[in-house]
């Protein structure tokens, strides 16, 4: 059956500008797969928006305060002329032209909205457990509609006392972008918001005892944070590249020896790991959150001790061990646009038979 889908942007930054992190990969991944499998899909999304994939309605309005900042007891904030409310107004008005409702923004509102629609919605949430106000409102919104909650991966799950009652998506990429590279020609690469819970420092600090060039590339979040990084280990040789769109970030991350992911927090799934992966590229990552999940230690990267740089610069002299083409498979295997579209299929069917 084909579905009408509204799918309801993150509100801290307009898609394609990097400031959503993850959750804009996440948004065009997953409209991709459904388009593909004949599903209709209409994204709303704050001004300033660019997305190829699909309809977009661009809506005015203040971006919500990043929650990735806020202490557990935070109480929720809205700004003025919310662009988050504009955007659920909006929803609100056109839901009878949709069969479901997707959500990915991490914030109160929407999740509070879930009982007061006609049209069934879903939430996608894009981060592990943050405040006691949004862990509350999610298990409001899932004793109202049991399945309407996913995740990306299982121990993002586990930081919410409600881990049995998420759907676990993945993530899912259009491969036919990332180019397999069998040769490396450059050092190590790190993939991300530049912010403090991605530990960039312990990737520095592991490219200067390893001797190795480190490319950096990702939306530039923290500069105090970033320039004390650099000026913390003068004896490493960092290339900072900006955010750069897929194409372009491929074909820098492709010709790198490894992928180095450093998270601080539970990263809830790592789509750098995937893109890493899919380019042949092996994945170094602290055995945390998300990444632990997928790399395959020994066969398509190596997990190290988190938080531990000399765990890093091991795991680096070690490469020549890990099979750059069984990383291309793996990304084959799981992480494919048909195989999302698949889970993703199987996690609306289980909402709309609900009672
Ligand atoms: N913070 N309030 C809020 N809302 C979001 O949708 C949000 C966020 N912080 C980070 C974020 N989304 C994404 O960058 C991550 O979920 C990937």
């Amino acid at each position: 059956m084909t579905l009408r889908l509204l799918f309801v942007s993150t509100s801290v930054g307009p898609l394609g500008s990097g400031m959503g992190g993850g959750v804009e990969l996440t948004i065009n991944n997953l409209a991709h797969s459904l388009l593909q499998r004949g599903h209709q899909v209409q994204v709303v999304a704050p001004d300033g928006s660019q997305f190829s994939a699909a309809p977009i309605i661009n809506i005015e309005g203040q971006l919500q305060v990043s929650a990735q900042h806020q202490s557990r007891g935070t109480p929720i904030e809205m700004p003025g002329d919310s662009v988050l409310g504009n955007m659920w107004a909006y929803a609100r008005r056109v839901q009878a032209d949709f069969d479901l409702i997707v959500n990915f923004a991490y914030d109160w509102l929407p999740l509070y909205l879930t009982q007061f629609f006609q049209t069934p919605v879903a939430h996608l949430i894009s981060m592990g457990s943050l405040t006691e106000a949004i862990d509350q409102v999610i298990s409001r919104a899932i004793a109202y509609s049991p399945q309407c909650i996913a995740v990306h991966t299982r121990s993002q799950a586990e930081t919410f006392d409600f881990a049995d009652r998420c759907h676990v998506l993945g993530n899912g990429f259009d491969l036919s972008l990332y180019k397999y590279c069998a040769e490396p020609s450059a050092g190590l690469a790190w993939l991300g918001r530049i912010a403090p819970e991605k530990a960039l420092e312990d990737a520095v600090r592991a490219s200067e005892q390893a001797g190795l060039p480190l490319q950096v590339l990702g939306h530039l979040q923290d500069q105090d944070y970033f320039d004390q990084t650099l000026s913390q280990f003068p004896g490493a040789q960092v290339d900072y590249l900006g955010f750069l769109p897929t194409d372009k970030m491929q074909q820098v991350l492709r010709r790198c020896r490894a992928l180095l992911v450093t998270p601080r927090w539970v990263e809830a799934f790592g789509n750098v790991v995937i893109e890493a992966l899919a380019c042949g590229v092996p994945v170094i990552a602290y055995r945390r959150g998300g990444p632990a999940e997928i790399v395959r230690d020994g066969e398509t990267g190596w997990l190290v001790e988190p938080d531990s740089v000399e765990g890093l610069v091991d795991a680096i002299a070690n490469l020549s061990q890990i099979n750059r083409h069984a990383c291309r498979q793996q990304a084959e295997q799981d992480y494919s646009l048909a195989a999302l579209g698949e889970r993703a299929e199987q996690w609306f069917d289980k909402i709309l038979r609900q009672p």
